[in-house]
């Protein structure tokens, strides 16, 4: 690690600040060229904790950037790895507040919900779906702590992948009933396709996102515990919303789940 723990503490709290009082910042490899990887989870990790203090619980994990659409969209070439809190949460076919939020947009993913623990190394795609309840739909609200979502990989992961707020619904169902990498998804927004996929558009299978997340544990010595809830990744580039737009994913054979912007 290439920063001492006063400043890892500082940038945590300064992120943090950042989602709530929904304001941008600059990323933070600006100030500090020499961060490494280490100090990136260190301080997401941070973050996990600064609202574990608030009375806050973790409710999920997430794979970001696991597409192709989303690595071009975002110009990286790696996924990165994050956490949901409960304060991301809203209920399906509720209501986001944008006023909470810098410039929203939103992801349809596929959800796995875990019955037995998942360690890496080696995890693969079979291990997952042998560990796997379920799958459902999701949509991931991300939002940025940096201006115009200008960020390299380390000041995105420090920001906890830009999570935000999420949403599953529709009907779960157990993923060995499924092939999810020609499970087909559309995206509205106001009632009309704005984006379409297929799961294997997430590392050629959403499965291996979560396999990747666990392998990512795997290193630093920790593991996705039975029955966690984990986003794969955006089978699309992400879209923009704002107040008054009302989005909906529809998943084939899996229903559907919305929200609303106000
Ligand atoms: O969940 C995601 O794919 C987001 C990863 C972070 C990059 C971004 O803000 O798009
Ligand atoms: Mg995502």
């Amino acid at each position: 690690m290439k920063l001492d723990a006063a400043t890892l503490d500082g940038l945590a709290a300064h992120l943090d600040a950042c989602q709530l009082e929904a304001r941008d910042t600059l990323k933070i490899t600006d100030e500090h060229p020499g961060m490494d990887w280490e100090d990136a989870y260190a301080i997401q990790d941070r973050i996990l904790a600064r609202k574990q203090a608030r009375g806050l619980r973790l409710v999920g994990l997430k794979a970001g950037l696991t597409s192709f659409a989303k690595m071009k969209q975002m110009g990286v070439a790696e996924p990165v790895f994050g956490f949901m809190s409960d304060d991301y949460l809203l209920p399906d076919g509720g209501e986001c507040r944008t006023a909470e939020l810098i410039h929203p947009k939103v992801e349809p993913e596929i959800a796995f919900v875990t019955r037995a623990e998942l360690r890496g190394p080696g995890c693969h795609v079979g291990a997952v779906l042998a560990a796997t309840d379920f799958v459902l739909p999701g949509i991931e609200v991300i939002d940025s702590r940096y201006r115009d979502f200008k960020f390299d990989l380390k000041s995105v992961i420090a920001d906890n992948t830009s999570a935000a707020r999420f949403v599953v619904g529709g009907q779960a169902r157990p993923a060995d009933e499924l092939d999810l990498r020609t499970l087909g998804i559309v995206l509205e927004k106001n009632g009309q396709a704005v984006a379409f996929g297929a799961g294997a558009a997430v590392l050629g299978h959403p499965a291996a996102a979560v396999a990747a997340l666990a392998n990512h544990l795997g290193r630093r010595g920790q593991s996705i515990p039975a029955g966690t809830l984990i986003l794969s990744g955006g089978i699309t580039e992400a879209v923009a919303v704002e107040a008054g737009d009302h989005v909906t994913l529809r998943v084939q054979g899996l229903g559907s789940t919305s929200l609303r912007f106000v």
